[in-house]
């Protein structure tokens, strides 16, 4: 039998009008073979981790899919190639960045792939909207959402 998986996938976008971004990325998320869109939270407004860059709108979605990890991988991946995405620089500008946070109960570490997403712990914009969608949750490895949300200030996030 084929299980299926939630999955949350961590939104972003600093470029070509980013709510507009997260809103086509959205549709095509919903879109995705085997998988629907389940929920989406609020979108979130705040500065770059990185000087000089414009600010970020970021949000999160949940899916439910029957794809395994690298197959979404390779579909999210085809979303922000779709939206223009073009990797100049590690961590540049971006129209559409899409990141698994959450796979099921699986934590996953293979070379393209981490999971749970390595840097979620420490950033508000993904732990505020994961919190709207699994408030409560436990993660993979044993970590408590509401224990990072708790380590991590709401400070400098914009709700839109
Ligand atoms: N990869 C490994 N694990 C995963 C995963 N769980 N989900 C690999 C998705 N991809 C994963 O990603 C590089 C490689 O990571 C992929 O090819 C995949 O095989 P990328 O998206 O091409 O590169 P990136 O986005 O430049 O790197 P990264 O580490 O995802 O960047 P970040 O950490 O997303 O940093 N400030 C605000 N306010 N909001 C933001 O969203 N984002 C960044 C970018 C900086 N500052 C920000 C924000
Ligand atoms: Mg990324």
């Amino acid at each position: 039998m084929t299980t299926i998986e939630r999955v949350y996938i961590g939104m972003g976008s600093n470029l070509a009008d980013p709510a507009e971004q997260l809103r086509e990325a959205l549709k095509a998320l919903a879109q995705l073979p085997h998988t629907s869109l389940s929920g989406a939270s609020c979108f979130y407004v705040s500065d770059s981790l990185l000087a000089g860059q414009p600010r970020y709108t970021n949000a999160v979605a949940a899916l439910d899919t029957t794809l395994e990890p690298l197959e979404l991988l390779d579909a999210l991946q085809a979303i922000e190639n779709d939206q223009g995405r073009k990797r100049l620089e590690r961590w540049g500008p971006r129209t559409l960045d899409l990141d698994i946070l959450l796979f099921g109960d699986r934590v996953i570490d293979l070379p393209r792939l981490k999971v749970p997403h390595y840097h979620m712990q420490a950033r508000a914009f993904v732990l505020y909207p994961l919190a709207e969608l699994a408030p409560g949750i436990t993660l993979a490895d044993g970590r408590k959402l509401d224990e990072l949300l708790a380590a991590c200030p709401f400070e400098g996030l914009e709700r839109i």
